[in-house]
C-alpha cells in the first residue's frame, strides 16, 4: 500500500490536542476569541465544522478541540461549503464552514451561494487580517463582508473578542429567520487570538437566544385551507425542499393520507413518501395541475423550475405556504397565502379538517387519484423501452433504471451533473425522506463530493451513492480522499459521455455540428482508475448488462475496504434529457 492511501496517524494529532488542552485548562477564567467561536458553536448544537486550514483561523480549531467539535479538513473550500450545506440538510441543524481569509473565502462562495438558493442554514466563518493591519494590505486581505452580502442573509465582521460568541449566535439566529439560509461572519486574526477574562465575554446560553421557528400561520387561513381541501374534488399538493428542511414530512404524509390527496415532490422533498404509497405521484404533475380545482404549493418558490407559476391554470384555487414572506405570491397571483412552518401549518390544517370529511367529496378525490395513477402507469410504460434499453453505447436512461433497482431502503442518493442526472430523476425513487440530495435552484455542478462526505458523517450507518456527470465529477472528486480519510466511503457512479452534454446540446442545436462542440468536450477518461489511486475499487462499464454487477461489486468493496469506489459508465453522448431538448430551463 502506498503512503498516499495510508490512513493518517491519529496519534500525532491527538498529542497536539492533549498538549493544547493542558495549556488551556491552566486558567479557566481566561478565554481566546477562537475558543469563544467554538463555545458558541457548541451552544448552537454544532458538532462538526468543515474547513481548509489557514494561519488566520487556527485558534478556532484549538477551541474545537476543547469543545469536542469534529474538524473535517478538505482539499478545496468549495467542498467544505457544500459539505456544511449537506450536513445541515442531513441533520436539520446549523451547518458550519470555516475558511481562511482571501482565497479561502472566495473558494467557498459557490457553496454558500448554493445554500442561499436552497435555503439551507449554513454559517460561514472566515478569517481576516488583524484589526491592527486594517486596510494596510495584509496577507489575503479582501472585503469579505461586502463580497458575501449578496449571497447570504447576514454578513458582518466581529470587532471585539468580547462579542465573538454573541455574534456567532446572532449569525446562527439569522440563518433560521424565516426561510433558512447562510450567514457569513468575518473574524480578524487578533480578535481570534486575543485572550480575555471569560466573565467579560458575552456568551448567549444554549437554547435561549432564539425562538421556535414552528409558527403555524394565521388560524383563519388554516381554517380556509381546510375548508377548500374538504370541498375539493381534484386537489393536488406540491411539496418543495422546505418541507424536508423544516422536517414537516410526517405532517405532509398525514395530510395526503388523511384527506386522500395526490402529492408531488420536488428537490429535497423527494422521498417524503415511499414510492409505492398510493398518494405518491411524480409523472403526472402537469396533467394534475391542468385539471385540479385546488393546488397547494408548499415550501418551493415559483421560480424557473415551476415556469414562474405561469403554467398553472387560472380556473382554480391556488394556495401557497412558505417560510418566507417574500416568496408567497411572488411571480404569480395566488388565492391564499400562508407564512409559517410547513409541518406546523399542514398539521393544523389536518386538525381543522378532522371530523368534517364529506364522503361524496372524498369519493371524488379517490376517483381523481385513480385517474392520475392510471396516467402515471401509462407514462411509465412509455419510458420502459428507454429504461430497459441495452444499446451500446449505454443509454443513460438504463443507468438511471439500474441505479434505482440498486438503491437500498437506507441509501442516500446524490445527483451531481447535467443531463445524466436530470434523466436519473425520471427513474430514481429515494425510499425515505432526506435520501435525495441535489444542488437546488443554483444548479451548481460539484456539490456531490461534499454532500457525500456530509451524508456519511451525519448517518454513518446509511449507504451513500453519488451519481455524477463526468463534468461534475472532475470538479471536486479529489475530496474523495477526504471521504476515505474520515471513514465515510461512498459509491460514486459516473455517467461518462465525455462532454458537458447539457450545454453541448444547445450549442449543437444553435450553431450546428461544426461549431457546436466548442468548450464542451471533456475527452475519454477512465475515471475508475481514480478510485484505485485512492486505494478503492474502480471499474469501467461499457455494456448495459454489466451495470448491476458492477454496482454490486462497488457496494461490497466499499464495505470491505472502507474506500470509495468509482463505477465509470460510458453512456451515449447522443441521448439528452427532454428538458434540455426543449431548453425549458431558460424559458
Ligand atoms: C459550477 C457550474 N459550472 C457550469 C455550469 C453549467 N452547466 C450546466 S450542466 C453542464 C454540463 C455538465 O456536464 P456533466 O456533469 O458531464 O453532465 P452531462 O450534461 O454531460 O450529463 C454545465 C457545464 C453549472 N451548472 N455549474
Ligand atoms: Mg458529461
Amino acid at each position: 500500500m502506498s503512503a498516499l492511501v495510508e490512513p493518517r496517524s491519529a496519534s500525532a494529532s491527538s498529542t497536539t490536542a492533549d498538549d493544547t488542552l493542558k495549556q488551556k485548562t491552566r486558567d479557566a477564567s481566561v478565554i481566546s476569541g477562537g475558543h469563544l467561536v467554538a463555545r458558541a458553536l457548541k451552544n448552537e448544537g454544532v458538532d462538526t465544522i468543515f474547513t481548509l486550514c489557514g494561519g488566520h483561523i487556527i485558534d478556532i480549531y484549538d477551541g474545537c478541540v476543547d469543545e469536542g467539535i469534529r474538524v473535517i479538513d478538505v482539499r478545496h473550500e468549495q467542498v467544505a461549503a457544500h459539505a456544511a450545506d449537506g450536513y445541515a440538510r442531513q441533520t436539520g441543524k446549523l451547518g458550519c464552514v470555516v475558511t481562511t481569509a482571501g482565497p479561502g473565502c472566495t473558494n467557498a462562495v459557490t457553496g454558500i451561494a448554493t445554500a442561499l438558493r436552497s435555503e439551507s442554514p449554513v454559517l460561514h466563518i472566515g478569517g481576516q487580517g488583524a484589526m491592527t493591519q486594517h486596510m494596510m494590505g495584509s496577507l489575503q486581505d479582501l472585503p469579505h463582508v461586502d463580497m458575501m452580502r449578496p449571497v447570504t442573509k447576514f454578513s458582518a465582521s466581529v470587532r471585539s473578542t468580547e462579542r465573538v460568541a454573541d455574534m456567532v449566535s446572532m449569525a446562527a439566529r439569522e440563518c433560521f429567520a424565516g426561510a433558512p439560509g447562510p450567514a457569513y461572519l468575518e473574524i480578524p486574526r487578533d480578535i481570534l487570538d486575543r485572550e480575555i477574562e471569560l466573565a467579560r465575554a458575552v456568551v448567549p446560553a444554549p437554547g435561549r437566544y432564539r425562538a421556535s421557528t414552528r409558527s403555524p400561520g394565521d388560524p383563519k387561513d388554516v381554517e380556509t385551507l381546510a375548508d377548500w381541501l374538504l370541498g375539493a374534488e381534484r386537489p393536488a399538493v406540491l411539496f418543495g425542499q422546505q418541507v424536508w428542511t423544516a422536517r414537516g414530512h410526517e405532517e405532509a404524509a398525514a395530510l395526503l393520507r388523511g384527506l386522500d390527496i395526490p402529492g408531488y415532490f420536488n428537490g429535497a422533498s423527494r422521498g417524503l413518501l415511499p414510492p409505492d404509497d398510493p398518494h405518491h405521484f411524480d409523472r403526472t404533475r402537469s396533467q394534475a395541475f391542468a385539471k385540479a380545482d385546488v393546488i397547494v404549493i408548499v415550501g418551493t418558490p415559483f421560480d424557473f423550475r415551476m415556469g414562474y407559476g405561469k403554467r398553472i391554470g387560472r380556473e382554480l384555487k391556488l394556495v401557497q405556504i412558505d417560510l418566507g414572506y417574500g416568496t408567497v405570491g411572488k411571480n404569480r397571483d395566488i388565492d391564499l397565502g400562508l407564512v409559517g412552518d410547513p409541518g406546523a401549518i399542514l398539521g393544523a390544517v389536518l386538525q381543522a379538517a378532522s371530523g368534517r370529511i364529506r364522503d361524496d367529496r372524498r369519493a371524488a378525490r379517490r376517483e381523481w387519484m385513480k385517474e392520475l395513477a392510471a396516467a402515471e402507469e401509462a407514462a411509465t410504460a412509455k419510458l420502459i423501452p428507454l429504461l430497459r434499453s441495452d444499446s451500446v453505447p449505454i443509454n443513460p436512461y438504463r443507468v438511471a433504471y439500474e441505479i434505482n433497482e440498486f438503491l437500498q431502503d437506507d441509501t442516500v442518493y446524490i445527483g451531481d451533473g447535467g443531463d445524466v442526472v436530470t434523466i436519473s430523476a425520471q427513474a430514481v425513487r429515494p425510499r425515505r425522506p432526506g435520501q435525495w440530495m441535489d444542488p437546488g435552484a443554483l444548479g451548481s455542478l460539484g456539490v456531490g463530493t461534499g454532500f457525500a462526505i456530509a451524508a456519511g458523517l451525519a448517518h454513518p450507518h446509511k449507504e451513500v451513492l453519488c451519481y455524477y456527470g463526468d463534468g461534475a465529477f472532475s470538479m471536486t472528486a479529489f475530496d474523495m480522499e477526504t471521504a476515505n480519510r474520515f471513514k465515510v466511503p461512498y459509491i460514486a457512479v459516473v455517467g461518462n459521455n465525455s462532454a458537458m452534454n447539457q450545454i453541448r446540446y444547445g450549442q449543437l442545436a444553435k450553431y450546428g455540428p461544426e461549431r457546436g462542440n466548442v468548450g464542451s468536450l471533456l475527452g475519454d477518461i477512465p475515471y475508475g482508475t481514480f478510485a484505485e489511486m485512492l486505494g478503492g475499487h474502480g471499474e469501467e462499464v461499457r455494456e448495459a448488462s454489466q451495470i448491476a454487477g458492477a454496482l454490486q461489486r462497488a457496494r461490497e468493496s466499499v464495505r470491505r475496504t472502507g474506500r470509495s469506489a468509482v463505477i465509470n459508465i460510458w453512456v451515449d453522448p447522443k441521448v439528452y434529457a427532454p428538458g434540455t431538448m426543449a431548453q425549458t430551463m431558460y424559458k
